[in-house]
């Protein structure tokens, strides 16, 4: 518990000092002159923290027990506190405890309240999150309900409600999985959810995560919990709740969505934006909206880039919305707002009793500003908010706050300097880190081209998006910690990514997301919570979402990585998967429509009309913004708007299957996690990919058919299954799980390297993020890092096919090989690339030939285009017996090795190599050296420590040649010992699955 009284003049003028560093001689003399009106008055406030460890946990039948905690999730304390049951994602269990999610549970606790703790006016309980449906009772009268996971609640509570003395909160929890059912039920009619195997029905009948009840990567366990802190307030004036930060520059119109959908007449967000425009700068407001569009021209990139940034660097406005709470009536107060040293405001407010919005502006005159990585740095700046109730007179307030600001009161920067008769302590203040950044999606007309772009310009550049999709990192979303938030969003950095898609089937993120990715310049795609399915929209449905909407894009308005909010991730799409008996398709279109047009997107312009958004994803975009009418039709089309593309039929090794799409914000193929990461849950009995374990765990309908379909194409056959011995059974298991990486890592390389290249051309593809990021719990999934940390293959490749500076190649339908040149770097480069053709029976070279290339800043170049006949022609090669070598270097000493392989690997006759790891050091603590050689040949070489999960090497999943020496770090996010490091090290090839 923690109080504060007020202190005297001296101290206050201390705090004043450090609080309000630039502010204001103003308030210092106020100070001086003591408490008007205040009298000396006690200016209390009380904080009762109710989070630990010490809540008692109960089903009201056989379980109950103390120690569980807050925030909390009821099967971890189950399983660590209880231990009523084992490991919930150990083999079969999921099955075992669906039974956890069909009980009320029951948190309760006691607190202590005190005479000085209860003298308050005003008693205000704050739960940062309940997962979901719960009630809330102090003292055996309940003070709430609630029904959403989305929501942070925010209960007034009289103080009636309180004892002299020992207290009670109860938080009882009921079924999620029993009140979607009933609300379903209670619907006028069938609204169907995304259907997924072995999920629980009906989610979409609660505001909780989709993929709780289960999804096609991911287990059902509908978790109950407590997913947030518990604090109670007490207070007598006024306090800041949350607040959220929007920004607009003032350089032209410079609108967050560019569209033709929003020519003609205007949006709320451009009305705003049209109070800049009276400035002129035509012709500089032309190029801002566009962007400097890569490309290959021979125009001076380094003038565009100066140019970009130059017009990005513009005085920037800040619009704060501010929530408050008052505890009477008429409480007058003074909002100070100060970003860093750089610029102040204050602001005379008059509350009402309850929940009040205010909202005010602070200018920064020459932001620096804030960039993606690879782009520039991240700038971040601090505001601070400090609330100031104001003790004067009843008529002194009216006074001040009816009069209008004299020129005097106002400093150049338009900041009040000189309005408010301050005289007590900073009452309450919150701060947040800000980024300054300019965003825009652009979707206007290419030439010779139907359909519009779709691409985001950042700072005045058009920036090329990679990365991939984010999903719930653990079932049980309290025990993600930071540390596992900060190795993913890292391993994100370290594989050249600059965006991750926060799926709307999940959570909105933790603070620690967010700040991660502002520091790291993470883009982020943020999608609110919906997903895969259809809506209801009851009363109780729509208030819920609306103010979840209003309190998430509010939170997360500060942060400067997430440019574009998302409305839900392929609802629009799925107005076309269902044929429900006796409902009209068109009912679902208007539910559609009055959900995510009118009560999210009215919801999000409000909280924040100066970023992008989009109602749904995949979206064709719209034909009018205002009226706001969608381009409805095929969200499959690539003309417009962004694209899902699964395919699992054709070969994923085909770059053919790829359509030219604008912008793929989802695309993938599944495989095993490692053995590594399957040992944990798994019995020697589960160690094959047909096992019933590995059919119980796989929830993508036909996926391991899919995957033993992709593989027959390329590889020689999966390793047979069934064996007496262990050893050999292991083995065999090991190789399917590498050999579904390979293909994984291979297909998205072949996707997403045509994505890329297909930037320089007509397509103007401007981003890929690819399906998925992370992953859930240990399962077959598209992800590119497992559970436990671990890269799985496809995460090196990621690195090097999101590389700045890339080498790529395919061959097309009439046997001819292209090699192309493709740069996210800010200069245009040149350099050469030798073509080398390696036998595989030993690594040596037959002939090589050497390109040389120019591409322009940010583009994309074909180097080298000739029918394989002619590369071999020059060779004793055939497509079987020799591969291709590509070495690119530009003159600014750049260097990638990239490998074109003619033949499917089946038809290859490999040699075995032996790969020794020739010597392993620690650079550091956490870092490790480690090299390695190979006798021959040795393809997909794949490295793995079996006693570091989060960790990687800095490149793996490569083809060694007995002339090299692989030099590798190993990162790890906790001490390394050398020796037991270097005795965890594994090594296999390609050749080992023959
Ligand atoms: C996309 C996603 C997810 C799903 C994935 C793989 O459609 O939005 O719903 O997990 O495909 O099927």
């Amino acid at each position: 518990m923690i109080r504060f009284n007020q202190p005297d003049c001296r101290v206050r003028r201390a705090r004043l000092l450090r609080l309000l560093a630039v502010a204001t001689v103003a308030v210092l003399a106020l100070c001086a002159v003591g408490g008007r009106g205040g009298g000396g008055g006690v200016l209390a406030y009380t904080e009762v923290r109710l989070n630990g460890r010490d809540w008692t946990l109960s089903n009201g039948a056989n379980v109950t027990f103390s120690g569980a905690s807050v925030p909390g999730n009821v099967h971890v304390d189950l399983q660590d506190v209880a231990k009523v049951i084992s490991d919930p994602y150990y083999r079969f269990n999921e099955a075992a405890y669906r039974w956890i999610a069909m009980d009320t549970w029951t948190y309760s606790k006691s607190f202590a309240m005190t005479a000085v703790t209860l003298q308050e006016k005003q008693y205000w309980l704050t739960l940062e999150g309940v997962d979901t449906v719960a009630s809330i009772m102090i003292n055996g009268k309940t003070i709430a309900s609630v029904q959403s996971q989305h929501l942070r609640h925010g209960i007034a509570v009289d103080r009636g409600v309180f004892v002299l003395g020992s207290n009670q909160i109860k938080i009882a929890i009921s079924s999620a999985v029993n009140y979607a059912s009933q609300q379903s039920q209670a619907y006028p009619y069938v609204v169907p959810d995304s259907g997924q195997l072995g999920s629980f029905p009906h989610a979409n009948f609660i505001r909780k995560a989709q993929s709780d009840f289960g999804w096609d990567w991911g287990p059902a366990f509908a978790p109950p919990g407590i997913n947030g802190g518990i604090y109670l307030q007490g207070f007598s004036d006024c306090l800041i709740d949350a607040f959220g930060v929007s920004q607009l520059f003032q350089a032209g119109a410079r609108p967050p969505h560019r569209s033709p959908a929003h020519d003609g007449s205007r949006s709320h967000a451009e009305q705003a934006y049209a109070g800049f425009d009276a400035n002129g700068a035509q012709q500089q407001q032309e190029q801002d909206e566009q962007g400097v569009f890569p490309g290959n021209s021979e125009s001076d990139h380094d003038a565009s880039l100066a140019e970009a940034r130059r017009l990005a660097a513009s005085p920037v406005t800040l619009i704060i919305s501010a929530t408050l709470l008052s505890a009477a009536d008429k409480v007058a107060a003074v909002l100070y707002v100060a970003i860093d040293q750089v610029t102040a405001t204050t602001v005379p407010i008059f509350l009402d009793h309850g929940v009040n919005n205010v909202e005010t502006t602070v200018n920064i005159a020459s932001p620096i500003l804030w960039w993606p990585v690879g782009y520039g740095a991240q700038h971040l700046y601090n505001i601070t908010l400090t609330l100031y109730p104001l003790k004067a007179d009843p008529a002194d307030i009216d006074a001040l706050v009816a009069r209008p600001l004299r020129p005097e009161d106002t400093s150049s920067d338009g900041s009040v300097t000189n309005a408010s008769p301050l005289h007590e302590m900073p009452y309450y203040a919150r701060s947040r880190s800000i980024g300054v950044r300019s965003v825009q999606l652009v979707e206007e007309p290419l030439a010779n081209q139907t359909g519009l772009s779709f691409y985001f310009v950042i700072n005045g550049l058009a920036i090329y998006a990679k990365g991939a999709n984010w999903i719930p990192a653990d079932a049980f979303h309290t025990r993600v910690t930071p540390a596992k938030i900060n190795h993913l969003l890292q391993s994100a950095v370290a594989a050249n990514m600059n965006m991750v898609r926060v799926w709307g089937g999940g959570i909105y993120q933790p603070e620690i997301f967010y700040d991660l990715c502002d520091q790291k310049g993470l883009l982020v795609w943020q999608e609110l919570m919906f997903a895969c399915a259809l809506y209801p929209r009851s009363a109780i449905f729509t208030s819920l979402v609306t103010v979840e909407v209003q309190q998430q894009v509010q939170r997360l308005s500060t942060h400067p990585s997430i440019i574009i909010w998302g409305g839900n991730n392929e609802v629009e799409a799925a107005l076309n998967w269902y044929d429900v008996p006796n409902v009209a398709p068109q009912v679902y279109s208007v539910d559609y429509w009055q959900l995510f047009a009118d009560v999210v997107r009215t919801a999000v312009l409000k909280a924040d009309p100066n970023r992008p958004f989009v109602d749904s994803s995949p979206s064709k975009g719209l034909l009018s913004e205002s009226p706001y009418v969608k381009r409805w039709g095929d969200v499959g089309g690539t003309a417009y708007g962004d694209v899902h593309f699964y395919d699992y039929a054709d070969d994923c090794q085909s770059v053919a299957i790829y359509p030219q799409a604008r912008f793929v914000s989802e695309f993938g193929f599944q495989s095993f996690p490692s053995f590594q990461t399957w040992l944990a849950v798994t019995t020697s009995e589960d160690w094959s990919y047909d096992s019933a374990l590995m059919q119980f765990r796989q929830r993508h309908p036909q996926g391991t058919d899919q995957l033993v379909a992709q593989l027959k194409r390329h590889f020689r056959t999966p390793t047979p299954n069934a064996t007496s011995d262990q050893a050999t059974q292991q083995e065999h298991f090991e190789q399917w799980c590498y050999l579904t990486q390979i293909q994984q890592s291979l297909c998205y390389e072949t996707a997403i390297s045509n994505w890329r290249r297909l930037k320089g051309e007509d397509a103007h593809t401007m981003g890929v993020l690819y399906w998925q990021l992370n992953d859930i719990w240990q399962g077959p999934t598209w992800s590119s890092i497992e559970w436990s940390g671990r890269w799985k293959m496809l995460h090196y490749h990621a690195k090097r096919f999101f590389a700045p500076f890339m080498v790529s190649s395919y061959v097309d339908a009439s046997n001819s090989l292209h090699v192309h040149v493709t740069s996210d770097l800010l200069t245009a480069e040149s350099g050469s690339v030798v073509l080398e053709l390696r036998a595989y029976s030993t690594g040596a070279l037959d002939s090589s030939s050497s390109v040389s290339f120019s591409v322009g800043a940010l583009g994309s170049v074909e180097i080298y285009a000739d029918a394989v006949s002619n590369l071999l022609k020059k060779s004793g090669c055939t497509i079987t017996s020799c591969f291709v070598r590509m070495l690119g270097e530009t003159n600014s000493g750049l260097n990638v090795t990239a490998h074109a392989f003619l033949a499917e690997f089946s038809q290859v006759t490999l040699p075995q190599p032996t790969i020794t790891i020739t010597s392993v050091s620690l650079v550091n603590s956490t870092v490790a050296e480690v090299r390695l050689s190979a006798s021959t040949v040795a393809l997909f070489v794949f490295i793995e420590t079996t006693i570091v999960d989060a960790g990687y090497f800095s490149d793996n999943g490569f083809t060694l040649l007995p002339s090299e020496v692989a030099v590798l770090t190993f990162t790890s996010t906790t001490p390394l010992d050398l020796s037991a490091f270097s005795n965890s090290l594994h090594v296999r090839s390609l050749r080992d699955t023959y």
